[in-house]
């Protein structure tokens, strides 16, 4: 694979954008080289600048669920924007998206919608705080919920591969209303409960966690979590930017029949365009401006655009559950491919799955919190496996601390050819 024009893309981007990049995973900061800049994308497949065809296993942090262009929501976006494009005033399709979202996922009856997921889960603590009256928050170590402030204390995604896990600029003031558990373990939330009685306002966490690989929730701990919220009037808030409308059309509530109060959503619910949205039953969501006091706001929200595209999306999903079904079904087929593949070379793995998500950790440590990720994620092994893979065509997340996407437009060709290149791969490994 040749990757000349993007490296020359990149010297161009690094001279009026801070690291030539928009957000900090897409440098290969963690796997080295520089990254690669598309072209165009179709179905399972990424086209760079330099020619290269690749199999997509990012599907753009997880948003393009059906593949890339896919005809119906391209078209959504074509048909609104000759009507125009923003306003700032309430639009029909606005309520359309929400009815649908609010008829596909449990526990809610109102939603918001704003324009990323950083902005869903940073909208969704204020909204906690300002119903509880209480300050505190739990978060995980490991769990990424976006860059604001409450939640960059040892934050998982870009900024655990960044290095910076607590990032400069976030106060002491702020940063001492967060407290950090540990994923998998429901004797330390209790802990953090019991010395901080009446003081927290929710905990937050992906509820499959996907920012220090794919990490599903142990037998019992989201109902654990449940429990605890209840008898201590906290409320528990589902980070389902990534899970929701991909593991379920009602997300992790409805995949593992738990109930949250809050339920932040991104990436698939824009099909592409930047959306987030927040949800919850009308008791709490009545709490926002401008029916209550609690404020948020925000210009492009609900943008008639991104409203299109989300609409097509969701109604696809909606009317064709089977994908789910297909793509558990296609995910499940890689893993024992991809395991098969490193056995036979010896070379020591775990790998985390559930529905569409998948990641391969190097090491025998089974990866079930922060840790343990780190430990699987140090030294050489992912880099080499990151760029044997690129190679040979196939895109995977450029870091350890991310999980890969599958999109229904792979095929059970594509998925073969990405067990060959694992196998390929791990003989140098
Ligand atoms: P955005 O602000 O990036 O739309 O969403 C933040 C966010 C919130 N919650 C979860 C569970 C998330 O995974 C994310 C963002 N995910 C990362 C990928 N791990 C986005 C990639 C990036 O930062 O460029």
């Amino acid at each position: 694979m040749i990757y000349k024009r993007s490296s020359a893309l990149f010297s161009e981007a690094q001279k009026v954008i801070p690291g030539g990049v928009n957000s900090p995973v897409r440098a290969f900061k963690a796997v080295g080289g520089d990254p690669i800049f598309v072209e165009k994308a179709k179905g399972a497949y990424l086209y760079d600048v330099d020619g290269n065809k690749l199999i997509d296993y990012i599907n753009s942090w997880g948003p393009m669920i059906l593949g890339h262009a896919y005809e119906p929501v391209v078209n959504a976006i074509i048909d609104k924007s000759k009507k125009g494009t923003s306003f700032g005033m309430p639009t029909q399709i606005e309520t359309e998206i929400a009815a649908l979202a609010v008829s596909m996922v449990p526990n809610i009856d109102k939603i918001r919608f704003v324009n990323s997921g950083t902005e869903a889960c940073m909208s969704a603590v204020r909204l906690a705080r300002g119903f509880t009256g209480k300050d505190k928050i739990i978060k995980f170590a490991g769990c990424y919920h976006g860059h604001s402030d409450s939640f960059l204390i040892q934050a998982g995604s870009g900024a655990v591969t960044f290095g910076t896990p607590n990032s400069p600029g976030v106060t002491a003031g702020t940063a001492k209303d967060t407290l950090l558990a540990d994923y998998n373990n429901l004797e330390n939330v209790s802990r953090l409960i019991d010395e901080n009685k009446d003081e927290i306002a929710c905990i937050i966490i992906e509820p499959v966690a996907g920012n220090m690989g794919c990490i599903p929730p142990a037998e019992g701990f989201l109902q654990g979590l449940r429990q605890l919220c209840d008898a201590n009037q906290i409320l528990l808030v589902f980070d389902e930017v990534m899970t929701g409308f991909r593991l379920a059309k009602g997300g992790v509530q409805e995949l593992l029949g738990v109930n949250a109060d809050i339920i932040t959503f991104g990436k698939v619910i824009g099909g592409g365009l930047p959306v987030g949205a927040f949800a919850a039953r009308e008791e709490i969501m009545n709490h926002l401006a401008p029916l209550g006091p609690v404020y948020q706001a925000g210009t492009l929200s609900g943008n008639p655009l991104a409203m299109a595209a989300g609409l097509a999306m969701l109604t696809e999903l909606n009317n064709r559950p089977e994908i789910f079904e297909s793509l558990a079904k296609k995910t499940a087929y890689l893993h024992e491919g991809l395991e098969k593949a490193l056995n036979e070379n010896g070379v020591s793995h775990t790998i985390n799955r559930i529905g569409s998500m998948i990641s391969i950790h190097f090491g025998d440590t089974r990866v079930i919190n922060f840790d343990t990720a780190a430990k699987a994620a140090a030294g050489d092994p992912f880099k080499k496996f990151f760029h044997g893979m690129l190679a040979e065509g196939i895109y995977i997340a450029p870091s350890a601390y991310e999980t890969w996407f599958l999109s229904d437009a792979l095929t059970f060709e594509d998925l073969d050819k990405t067990i060959e290149a694992c196998r390929k791969v791990s003989k140098q490994l």
